[in-house]
């Protein structure tokens, strides 16, 4: 079996090899696959050396499987080529998460709607996926109605560049600007661009993503998106509203079984999800469960998770190896 990293130089391809590795992703062989300026470039993975190809060589090699994180014209140009020459592409962009011939994955949530006919598989929003995670179970349970979300987003989201404009001001170096303003000791409403509603496209992201991976458009959801100076992952405070009530430690026990999901909360110990102890694991973090008392139905909670691994790659290699397991 032969599998394609496309983006592999990246922040998010690496943690895709890392993940890969980490999981112990069973294949036969590897082709890491870049853009034209880092052909040729060398890159190990588990202490074997490799050459990075460019995109026309890869789909030539025919691989089973292709996990794009590559931006969206690539995916756009470049997934249908993979496809055709039958490979199964796993693109993190969003090129293809709203398109009606194309599914949207989270394997705890719907990856049994997959076949073998689904060629181009869209990842979500890395602030959609740990959302959906936490509340898939409780929406089965107790019927969403409402969601509002608000979220503190790493650096690590926008990629390299990014996180260099935060380290630097942080180390009073001057440097490249990521944002149109300064990130550290800031916290920025604006990520991705502002559309006519008044919302960004992250904000519109999370609430068209849901609805298409909850596959129920009755759920009102609003969203605000912020970016913080962090690294270690994306944060969200979300309040959701039920169709039924529910009991708060019923409600608890539902997200402690819950596949993916790990519950800490313990706020009289100090204990609930934070992006530093989130940093490099593949769960979704829950916390600060509590009824919201000012309507009913209704709870608040915290997740938190690192957007590099399940709000990407791990998310990413999980379908690869769901497809894998059931083809
Ligand atoms: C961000 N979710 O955090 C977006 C894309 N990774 O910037």
């Amino acid at each position: 079996m032969k599998i394609a990293v496309v983006g592999a130089t990246g922040l998010v391809g690496g943690e895709i090899l890392e993940v890969l590795a980490e999981r112990n992703f069973q294949f036969d062989e590897l082709l890491l696959v870049a853009s034209e300026r880092s052909v040729g470039k060398k890159m190990t993975f588990k202490g074997k050396e490799y050459e990075v190809i460019g995109l026309a060589k890869a789909v030539e090699l025919k691989p089973d499987y292709a996990i794009f994180s590559a931006g969206g014209s690539t995916s756009l140009e470049w997934a249908p080529k993979f496809a055709a020459a039958g490979s199964t592409v796993i693109d993190n962009s969003s090129a293809w998460r709203m398109s009606p011939d194309h599914k949207l994955i989270v394997p705890e949530i719907n990856a049994s709607s997959l076949t073998a006919e689904d060629k181009i598989i869209a990842n979500p929003n890395c602030s959609t996926i740990q959302m959906v995670v936490a509340l898939g179970p409780l929406h089965s349970k107790y019927k969403i109605k409402r969601i509002v979300v608000s979220t503190y987003q790493s650096v690590t989201g926008s990629g390299k560049a990014a996180v260099d404009q935060m380290m630097n001001e942080r180390n009073g170096i001057e440097g490249d600007m990521a944002y149109p303003h300064k990130i550290d000791m800031n916290a920025l409403p604006h990520i991705d661009v502002f559309l006519d509603n008044g919302y960004t496209k992250e904000e519109m992201k999370m609430v068209n993503e849901t609805k298409k991976i909850f596959g129920d458009d009755s759920i009102r959801i609003t969203s605000t998106t912020v970016r913080i100076p962090t690294v270690g992952g994306h944060s969200e405070a979300v309040n959701v509203e039920f169709e039924n009530d529910f009991d708060l430690e019923e409600l608890r026990g539902v997200l402690e079984n819950a596949e993916g999901v790990i519950v800490q909360d313990d706020p009289k110990n100090n204990l609930y999800p934070m992006p530093l102890t989130a940093h490099k694991k593949d769960a979704v973090f829950v916390g600060r469960l509590r009824r919201d008392e000012s309507q009913p139905n209704t709870l608040n909670m915290w997740i938190v998770a690192d957007n590099l691994r399940k709000g990407a790659a791990t998310n990413a290699v999980q379908i690869a190896e769901y497809l894998s397991k059931n083809s």
